[in-house]
């Protein structure tokens, strides 16, 4: 005989779900179901239990209005990689770039772990909507979770709650069912710890049925399962299908003195300042002319060919899930006064104010904190051991409608018109500060060649470039020779492609000191990036792209030498052959699937070199 759980009253009226939430339910075995209705009341008392369990603190109302503080399990902090899975029907629609197990092994192995895994919890019904509610663009999942650290994050990350139930019983929309424990059931009368989780974790993706479960971790992109797994890697397969596109992409607006508007979208490897970036402040100078920077999203995009014959972009989330260390009002003013209020704080550092504090927030550290383990932290303990006070992934989850810099056309349902694409990576040499593909399909190559040294890494591997194409490798969630041809197909679609860009705001002189100062005065590149982009400037021809001149850039309120821009531009034909050389390496490991228009591009490339 079944037993009876205990449950608030369904939100939903659909049959399939209703069905799947009993299935799951079943399987997992939690103590109560919970229909999440994401309101304001409901996320208080959600946010009240978890204080009272010792999950949350609680910040100093006056300081950090709204806010709350969580500090993980030390084993749980971060992605986990080695523990992603495609599993796909076959191990080659996968490819190289993801692990792979095969999908009925898979299924064996998770219905094990979880069975049971939710006793003594709570199962929460957590419905989502990646892109405003409704929007022709916007996709619908649910997640099961027994954390309600994800139910509070995936409110500030997501639109969730009774609007989507609604877009879910019209029945016009697959649901993408998303299935998440921390994998650590209670017997009866045992005591919860603060951060549960499990030492075995499996973030596993069923790109065919377009199914996520995810075991073990209430981390992060483990754990919310709307951001990378879903808008990400699931997506990629849906946009491959549909003729759209998911890219790990940042999207930003620029407004001239006119009030013209340009948006462009731009994906950066990890520790290149994407976050900053996307909310850029123009220096005072520039500002003074009457050009602005607005912010439409940090992390991904969706960009679909509309009926105007261009590419429109979304962001599909409704927060940011930012790296704190790092960011203070020098580097990035807008997320400071983003995250100042309404914003959960996890692995960061506790003042004894009750505030929050990450190692680049201010110049000279607070005398005393409790670092993200809960030890006394001094900066003299930094010194002699050093120790962090935050872990260097310890993230603000913060909405992106508190953002001072937020565009107006943030939440349009079908989305902004992209004019030029910029990727980027962090490069000491070769990689000039910016240059500009020839056509689509070399801009294609640019991206799929990207890369970004390796800055803390294993012993001997500082410095070497990791390839990450479009910065996706751990993200596209199928092979990605498809997803280069996905890419060079696009242009098919649409009448007029955007402008395709790389820059580097981190070479490097003889000294090894960076040769750009990088921050506001990236605005400088990013005018020439959208005069190009609207043909208004001015560029030389090079072996490997377009590139401006030192008067092709507004220098205003800087004193930059002409010399020093040309060290930046610098073209060595030697560094480049040996560049082209290396990209042989993951032409190689994606051979049996690459477009035959990056083959060309590469034989083109090294001719003109
Ligand atoms: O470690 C995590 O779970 C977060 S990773 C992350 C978070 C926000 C935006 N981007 C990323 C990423 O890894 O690209
Ligand atoms: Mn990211």
């Amino acid at each position: 005989m079944k037993k009876k759980r205990k449950s608030n009253e369904p939100l939903s009226q659909n049959r399939n779900l209703l069905r799947w939430v009993e299935k799951m339910a079943d399987l997992c075995q939690p103590a109560q179901i919970h229909w999440v209705d994401g309101s304001q009341a409901e996320y208080d008392q959600l946010c009240a239990q978890m204080v009272e369990q010792g999950t949350l603190t609680k910040l100093n109302e006056k300081l950090w209005p709204g806010c709350f503080y969580a500090r993980s399990d030390a084993s749980d902090v971060a992605r986990v990689e080695d523990r992603t899975f495609i599993c796909s029907q076959s191990r080659e629609a996968a490819g190289p770039n993801n692990n792979w197990e095969n999908p009925f092994e898979m299924r064996r192995k998770l219905r094990g772990l979880f069975t049971g895994c939710m006793a003594g919890r709570t199962m929460y019904i957590l419905p989502f909507s990646m892109g405003p509610v409704g929007s022709p663009m916007a996709q619908l999942g649910v997640e099961l979770t027994d954390s309600p650290y994800v139910v509070i994050n995936m409110r500030i990350m997501a639109r969730i709650g009774l609007p989507v139930y609604a877009e879910i019983d019209r029945g016009h929309q697959r649901v993408v069912p998303c299935l998440h424990s921390v994998g650590a059931p209670l017997r009866k009368g045992q005591k919860d710890v603060t951060w549960p989780c499990n030492k075995e974790k499996y973030i596993v993706h069923f790109p065919e049925s377009r199914e996520i479960w995810s075991y073990g971790s209430g981390y992060g992109g483990n754990a919310l399962l709307g951001k990378k797994c879903f808008a990400l890697r699931i997506a990629s397969n849906m946009a491959r299908d549909d003729g759209w596109m998911a890219e790990h992409m940042l999207i930003l607006g620029v407004e001239d003195p006119q009030g013209e508007k340009t948006y462009v979208a731009a994906a950066f490897p990890s520790a290149c300042g994407k976050t900053n970036f996307a909310m850029l402040v123009p220096p005072p100078s520039v500002q003074a002319q009457g050009w602005k920077v607005t912010t439409l999203g940090d992390d991904i995009a969706w960009i679909k060919p509309s009926a105007d014959g261009r590419l429109h972009a979304i962001n599909p989330e409704a927060g940011f899930f930012g790296v704190a260390p790092g960011t203070s009002k020098s580097t990035n003013p807008n997320a400071m006064a983003t995250l100042s209020r309404n914003t959960i704080f996890t692995n960061v550092a506790l003042t004894p104010e009750g505030g929050v504090w990450w190692e680049g927030m201010t110049e000279t550290p607070p005398p005393h904190l409790t670092d993200w383990q809960g030890q006394p932290w001094t900066p003299a303990i930094a010194q002699a051991t050093g120790a962090k006070a935050a872990h260097p992934n310890s993230r603000f989850t913060a909405p992106a409608s508190q953002c001072p810099t937020i565009d107006p056309d943030w939440e349009s349902p079908t989305g902004v018109p992209i004019s030029a694409i910029i990727f980027g990576g962090r490069r000491a040499t070769t990689i000039p500060l910016v240059y500009q593909a020839f056509n689509w399909s070399s801009g294609v190559y640019i991206g799929a060649t990207m890369g970004s040294e390796m800055t803390a890494a294993a012993a001997g591997t500082i410095g070497k470039v990791r390839r990450d194409p479009m910065a996706m490798l751990p993200f596209c969630g199928y092979h990605m020779g498809d997803y280069f041809r996905h890419w060079i197909s696009m242009q098919k679609k649409i009448s007029e492609t955007p402008r395709i860009f790389h820059v580097n705001w981190f070479r490097k002189d003889a000294e090894g000191k960076f040769i750009w100062p990088g921050f506001s005065d990236n605005m400088r590149i990013l005018k020439w990036i959208v005069a190009r982009a609207r043909v208004r400037a001015l560029a030389r021809e090079t072996p490997i792209g377009w590139m401006p001149r030192y008067e092709d850039i507004d220098w205003t309120g800087l004193d930059f030498p002409r010399e020093k821009f040309e060290e930046l531009q610098a073209f060595d034909r030697t560094a480049w052959r040996a560049e082209v050389m290396a990209h042989e390496e993951l032409f190689l490991d994606l051979h049996d699937r690459l477009p035959k228009e990056l083959i060309y591009e590469r034989e083109l490339l090294i001719c003109r070199m």
